[in-house]
């Protein structure tokens, strides 16, 4: 089955008691018994629903992977892998990474005995110095937010085997229809579904999938144990969100070309991110191991003026100033006073993450009219 095909089909078939062509919602939380023991496959809702079960094989399927897990949130599913670990434990992260899987690691999992070095990982040259007995994982963002950096996920494959560790990548910037992580050699992927799988800024939910089946019971265990369950209601909606997913992300593609194009010519901007442009540092790993390069597009400002990025966020008309990304609608955000707020200034600032940065989560609409839209808002500046 092809991707476009699986989106819409993988893991569904019509409701077997109705023939209800979409998944019902499965709006319990808990099944009958028989006897003791005795159910058709589901006992309570916070260790399976099928309204769940069916997004979970849905996910693994466009991930090439044999198992899915949904989870509460993004965070969640990232909180659901590191409880993989045990005090003692070290994990090796890319730096420019979510300000909130920074918060987690730093100020949740630290105090718990994990301990979390950030490194860059576009150049992986000098990963070996970080690995020592204690390394149990690597966590790897690729494209990572907001910087768009890429990784070489096949190179960071190998090196995690050679060492024994579990690789994670989140794959919420490119999703499946861009970038497969499994099949280069990772163990683990993992995604904010509240993004481009959900597609419509109306759901919070995350993911993990993988292939081993002892990683899989574990995850099954810490879901199950923790709780941190999605809903059925929100888990249909991601389902529904996911039947368009090819075809939304060709349009951001598309869209966030034609913005980065717009943006590297404009006088006032200094540096435009985006993998697909020639001038990035890692575009040519980006053409090898992914399908198109997304609708992330950062940028910072000639002058680094704090000021001037407020004033192109607060005035542009169809870039929503919001925090999120992957829905249908354009957002912008301002990295370092919002999503990245919880990374300390010298931190962030050497990712890039300066005062003028710039994100824009470039949507579906009419490409002429996004453009106009920062063009007006850009053209305030002195
Ligand atoms: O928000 P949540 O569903 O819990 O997902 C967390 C998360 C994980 N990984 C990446 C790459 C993310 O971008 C996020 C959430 N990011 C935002 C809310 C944001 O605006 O960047």
């Amino acid at each position: 089955m092809k991707f476009g095909t699986k989106t819409i089909h993988a893991g569904q078939k019509p409701d077997p008691t109705t023939g209800a062509i979409m998944t019902p919602v499965y709006q319990t939380s808990t099944y009958i018994q028989s006897s003791p023991g005795q159910h058709s496959g589901f006992e309570y809702s916070r260790t399976g629903n099928p309204t769940r079960k069916v997004l979970e094989d849905n996910i693994a399927a466009l991930e090439n992977g044999k198992y899915g897990l949904c989870f509460g949130s993004g965070l969640a599913a990232i909180d659901a892998v590191i409880k993989l670990l045990k005090p003692g434990d070290e994990v090796i992260s890319t730096n420019d990474l979510y300000g909130g899987t920074y918060r987690l690691f730093t100020k949740i999992f630290e105090n718990y005995g994990i301990k979390f070095h950030f490194i860059g990982m576009e150049n992986l040259s000098n990963i070996d110095n970080y690995i020592n007995k204690n390394t149990k994982l690597i966590w790897a963002e690729t494209p990572t937010n907001p910087m768009l950096n890429i990784i070489d996920i096949e190179m960071l494959a190998t090196i995690s085997k050679k060492h024994n560790l579990t690789l994670v990548v989140d794959n919420t910037f490119a999703t499946p229809y861009i970038q497969k992580p499994l099949e280069l050699g990772a163990d683990i992927v993992m995604h904010s579904l509240t993004k481009y799988m959900g597609g419509h800024s109306d759901v919070v939910m995350g993911a993990l999938i993988c292939n081993s089946e002892e990683i899989a019971e574990k995850l099954f265990f810490i879901q199950n144990s923790c709780g941190a369950v999605p809903g059925p209601m929100d888990s249909f909606l991601v389902l529904r969100g996911i039947k368009t997913l090819h075809i939304r992300m060709e349009r951001h593609c598309q869209n966030g070309e034609k913005i980065a194009g717009f943006l590297i010519n404009h006088p006032k901007v200094e540096g435009v991110y985006w993998p697909g442009l020639k001038s990035h540092k890692n575009h040519n790993v980006a053409k090898k191991q992914m399908h198109g390069f997304g609708g992330m597009v950062s940028f910072d400002l000639k002058g680094n003026n704090l000021e001037d990025a407020k004033k192109v966020v607060e005035n542009t008309k169809y870039f929503t100033l919001a925090e999120s990304l992957g829905g249908v609608e354009s957002l912008c955000g301002h990295p370092a006073s919002m999503t990245h707020a919880a990374i300390p200034k010298n931190e962030r600032e050497k990712t890039g993450v300066v005062d003028s940065l710039i994100r824009l989560s470039v949507g579906i609409e009419d490409i002429e009219d996004l453009i106009e839209d920062l063009d007006s808002s850009l053209s305030l500046l002195v």
